[in-house]
């Protein structure tokens, strides 16, 4: 088993556990009395003919019929009691919005920022409100025993509070596409304190990192990366690597030069310019993007000539 990393870890470990031991001593009992049996009544010189067998115990059935039933009840109740303290968060949970997209999970904090790890709190209720922008994807925190499925058009909620800092590994356990087993992220477990200083920090980005820098981390967690590479290669959108600048050939014979008006057009009102030989799919991101943060896109894009 993964480390335990949070309380809820130790409830399931625990079920885990009973329901193992329970089907370890069943499986030795009857595979046991099986062996025993045939070893025992095989066919040897002189028992040819089988033994006339009892037809019927009604103690013995009454037994082997409730035994097991109080068994499962037991199960039951302990499993449902876990599984509603998972699903039901402490009033008082600090509040992460998630969202999986191919391919990669962001989060999304009470203060705006979005971050492509998970970043929390030690000892601190979290409850995690998560959805999806397009396919299936499954959110898996092994050492907090944590899955749930999330799926476009509606919300998941789940909670857990880590008990000790340090980072956890998170995976996606639906087939999604192409990157799934490269849609990683990471739960980082801060000590009291640091989750403020790292959340203040890390949603100053614009202002500590050059427009440049800035731009090459939107470009990566605002899901820019699901669909334009900047290597030159083709995928659901034009490539980045040398676009500022240049002419670019739009649906309709009209060319258009890539500049600072074109781009940020692009990104506002995506269908007025469609690119040739590309379907109209790119979101807007009106409303998504402030113009601080265009421009250290088209800051970046200029990086890329
Ligand atoms: C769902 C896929 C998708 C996402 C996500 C996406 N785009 Fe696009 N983008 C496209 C497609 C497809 C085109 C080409 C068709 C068109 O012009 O609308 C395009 C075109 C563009 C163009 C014009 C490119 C050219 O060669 O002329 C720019 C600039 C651009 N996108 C910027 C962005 C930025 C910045 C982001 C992230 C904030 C982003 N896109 C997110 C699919 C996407
Ligand atoms: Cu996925």
């Amino acid at each position: 088993m993964p480390v335990q990393g949070s309380t809820g870890a130790a409830a399931v470990d625990r079920i885990f556990d009973l329901i193992l031991w329970i089907a370890v001593f069943f499986f030795v009992l009857i595979v046991g009395l099986m062996v025993l049996f045939v070893v025992r009544y095989r066919r040897r010189e002189g028992r040819e003919d089988a033994e006339k067998s009892a037809s019927h115990n009604t103690a013995l059935e009454i037994t082997w019929t409730v035994i097991p039933i109080l068994i499962v009840i037991a199960i039951f109740a302990w499993g449902f009691k876990a599984y509603l303290d998972m699903n039901v968060a402490p009033a008082n949970s600090y509040e992460v919005l998630v969202t999986g997209q191919k391919w990669k999970w962001l989060f999304t904090y009470a203060n705006g920022h979005v971050d492509e790890n998970l970043h929390v709190p030690v000892d601190v209720p979290v409850r995690l409100v998560m959805t999806s922008e397009d396919v299936i994807h499954g959110f898996y925190v092994p050492a907090f025993r944590l899955k749930r499925d999330v799926v476009p058009g509606r919300y998941v909620r789940i909670w857990f509070r880590a008990v000790k800092t340090g980072e956890y590994q998170i995976y996606c356990t639906q087939y999604c596409g192409t990157g799934h087993s490269d849609m990683w992220a990471k739960v980082v477990v801060h000590e009291p304190g640091g989750f403020e200083r790292w959340l203040q920090e890390a949603s100053d980005f614009l202002k500590r990192m050059s427009p440049a820098e800035a731009g090459e981390r939107l470009y990566r967690t605002r899901g820019c990366a699901q669909c334009h590479t900047v290597n030159g290669a083709v995928g659901t959108g034009p490539t980045f690597s040398k676009l500022f600048g240049r002419q670019v050939a739009l649906e309709g014979g009209k060319t258009v030069m890539a500049d600072e008006d074109y781009v940020r057009e692009s990104i506002m009102d995506p269908q007025s310019k469609v690119v040739l030989g590309f379907q109209p799919v790119m979101p807007t991101f009106k409303g998504r993007l402030t113009d601080q943060e265009i421009t250290a896109i088209i800051e970046y894009l200029k990086t890329l000539e």
